[in-house]
């Protein structure tokens, strides 16, 4: 560990609500930043400044906190729990008070289980609903993709193939700076992009599809701009 990464993680902030101290444990997130490991937050629900809806069709699905022996910081994880099949539908838990033009963005994520999806994303730029970015691992089709959502309707920016097993803890990472997006999984880069389609300031949070059944932890966001 040398000295200019010891600097960085001592910038580290507490989030208002479910924080942990130490993001440099994760060798392949990002330092430094806000990190949001859900483990002061009450289990059963939705963590308090969250806010959920759902892309597309089906049930809107059900993101709560609960306690997982695996969790990267324990005791909790996030989950999204609902497994309604209908394959376009993406449920999406949202940072509501979160306002991010350019970031870093990562998050650990576990697939537990899904016959019609296992995928698992971090959304950012999110105007709406129906309008934001997206990147997300596929523990089914062992890819990495990103999308933008734009007016509900779901079109790929750049996909990369790579082994995403089920029931194991990986981290995804998204950098995006002005129109260039960059997305890691386990410290690999998969895809580099431009894309102009959303270049303005908006929320940030955890996708997933279908009847994907996901675990995510440890949620973390710096801000490029401030360096925060
Ligand atoms: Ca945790």
């Amino acid at each position: 560990m040398d000295a200019k990464e010891d600097l960085t993680r001592s910038e580290t902030t507490t989030a208002a609500s479910g924080q942990v101290n130490d993001t440099g444990s994760d060798q392949f997130g990002i330092q430094g930043g806000t990190l949001y490991g859900f483990d002061t937050d009450s289990s059963g629900r939705i963590p308090k400044g969250w806010l959920h809806d759902r892309t597309g069709n089906g049930q809107i699905g059900n993101w709560i906190v609960v306690e997982d022996t695996t969790a990267p910081s324990k005791p909790n994880v996030l989950a999204q729990t609902s497994q309604d099949q209908t394959d376009y539908r993406f449920p999406v838990a949202v940072l509501d008070s979160s306002a991010y033009t350019d970031l870093q963005l990562s998050v650990k994520f576990k697939a537990i289980k899904g016959s019609v999806d296992q995928g698992a994303g971090l959304v950012w730029r999110y105007k709406d609903i129906n309008n934001y970015y997206l990147v997300r691992a596929n523990a089914l089709e062992d890819n990495v993709n990103s999308y933008k959502v734009v007016k509900g309707s779901r079109k790929q920016v750049e996909g990369s193939n790579t082994k995403v097993s089920t029931n194991q803890w990986h981290t995804l990472v998204v950098e995006a700076r002005g129109d260039t997006l960059e997305c890691y999984f386990d410290g690999k880069r998969l895809i580099e992009k431009e894309d102009q389609t959303f270049t303005g300031s908006g929320q940030i949070g955890l996708w997933t599809k279908a009847d994907s059944y996901i675990l995510f932890d440890d949620f973390t966001v710096k801000n490029l701009a401030s360096g925060k």
